[in-house]
């Protein structure tokens, strides 16, 4: 049952992966992007539904979950883009976690978590897309103010 505690860790780095996206909505917010930092936000709140997912299932097959101390992650980003670019590269992580666990789940013949993961194979799809596209579009509008907050308008909508 190696597959539960490693499924226990991963919510875990779900609800670090909420807290570290709050640090850059912080850093965010201190640019004056409040477009960009609903949009962290938002990415925060979705980290603790995933996290909650996990919880949920895992008290649902009788595991006791266990919590441990979160890491905030950096604590100052040199520029907005330095800020996507993490975060990009917090999702690459996530989907490996994620493929390690399907194997995982594979090996142990649980075909429970297996179904589960589903789930999140889909999503973290969804959400490298999003923030690699960020990316481009941040590197486009470059030092241009004016890209820059229409940029920012845009993502102040997500929902
Ligand atoms: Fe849950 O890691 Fe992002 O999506």
């Amino acid at each position: 049952m190696k597959i539960l505690d490693a499924l226990n860790e991963q919510a875990n780095f779900e609800l670090e992966s909420a807290y570290i996206y709050l640090g850059m909505s912080g850093y965010l917010a201190d640019q004056d992007m409040n477009g960009m930092k609903h949009f962290m936000d938002m990415q925060a709140k979705e980290e603790l539904e995933h996290a909650g997912k996990m919880i949920h299932f895992l008290q649902e097959v009788g595991y006791s979950v266990k919590y441990r101390s979160l890491n905030p992650g950096e604590a100052d980003y040199s520029s907005i883009l330095d800020v996507f670019e993490k975060a990009y590269a917090h999702e690459k992580v996530v989907t490996s976690n994620i493929n390690k666990l399907v194997d995982l789940a594979r090996e142990e013949d649980d075909k429970r978590v297996q179904s589960l993961l589903k789930w999140y194979v889909d999503e973290q799809v969804e959400e490298e897309s999003n923030f690699a596209s960020l990316i481009t579009q941040l590197g486009r509008a470059g030092e241009n103010w004016g890209a820059l907050y229409q940029l920012d308008h845009a993502m102040g909508h997500r929902g």
